[in-house]
């Protein structure tokens, strides 16, 4: 008979092999706790790896305080629900954006919304590059559409090039110098405190991850747009051009601003929620 501790005992899983390879004592196993830590937090280039790094238990204490949290009624709850759902699902990626100016109080608040994200052990590893200087923009796209070229005619293959020509993209992005504001989304792979001591930033990409979601859910409420692009191979020299650090690695590059009045967006649909979840 199997119990329901048997199924989950080690031996049941897959990365037996591996287990019993290492040979280490079972105690001291812990797979499925081992192997959930393996994202890039743990896998540190020898550059990263040098130098002085936090002893962990090395912060202050935290006092700890009651949650005041907001509480609905039901039908107040089941509106509330809806309409933050109508309101994200008017959110599309949008790739023709006015350069009619945004307020910049609005761009701060949206960044301050995608810096409330969880993130590991609370360290924060975001920082959001916002440019608005025309120039800056400007080289930016050169920089962009150059490797962007490459990445269609060859890095990314026919089937990849085939896949998307349903969207209609391609390597001009007109948007980076027409947008009011570019948003560069870095995660940082580490901290670097006061001494100039690494910190560990425990699930940094996830985190930042997290925090583009809410700065693209802040944006929909603010009535702007924005499309997430991730620019394969420029994020080097992205980072120097902004003279980041090199704790810093580009994740996302978000052009914001008012849609263009001509705007159009492929007429795509979403998946039903019966395909997106099981209720067990
Ligand atoms: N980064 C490219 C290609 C691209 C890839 C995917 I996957 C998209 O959904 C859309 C575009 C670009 O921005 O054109």
């Amino acid at each position: 008979m199997t119990t329901k501790a048997d199924a989950i005992k080690p031996s049941s899983l897959s990365f037996q092999k591996k287990e019993m390879k290492e040979v280490k004592p079972a105690a001291e196993v812990r797979p499925w706790v081992d192997e959930d830590l393996q994202d890039d937090t743990e896998i540190r280039t020898k550059e990263e790896d040098d130098g002085d790094w936090v002893e962990s238990g090395g912060e202050e204490e935290l006092a700890h305080v009651p949650y005041l949290a907001s509480r609905y009624p039901v039908e107040v709850m089941v509106q509330r629900s809806q309409d933050f759902y109508s309101l994200m699902n008017q959110r599309r990626s949008v790739r023709f954006i006015s350069p009619e100016p945004v307020p910049r109080q609005v761009i701060d608040n949206v960044i301050r919304t995608a810096g409330t994200a969880p993130s590991g052990a609370h360290t924060e590893p975001w920082t959001f590059v916002v440019v608005s200087d025309p120039e800056v923009k400007h080289q930016i796209r050169l920089v962009v559409e150059e490797e962007e070229e490459v990445n269609y005619r060859q890095r990314m293959g026919d089937k990849w090039v085939s896949d998307l020509q349903r969207l209609r993209t391609n390597w001009v992005k007109q948007y980076l110098d027409e947008a009011p504001y570019l948003v560069l989304v870095f995660k940082q792979t580490y901290g670097v405190v006061d001494g100039g001591q690494k910190k560990t930033h425990y699930y940094n990409e996830i985190s930042v991850s997290i925090s583009c979601g809410l700065l693209l859910a802040a944006l929909q409420n603010a009535g702007l747009v924005t499309v997430t692009t991730t620019p394969l191979n420029c994020g080097p020299q992205l980072r120097l051009l902004l003279r980041r650090p090199a704790n810093e690695k580009l994740l996302m590059l978000l052009p914001v601003g008012y849609p263009a009045p001509d705007a159009t967006v492929p007429d795509l649909t979403r998946k039903p929620l019966n395909d997106i979840m099981v209720h067990l």
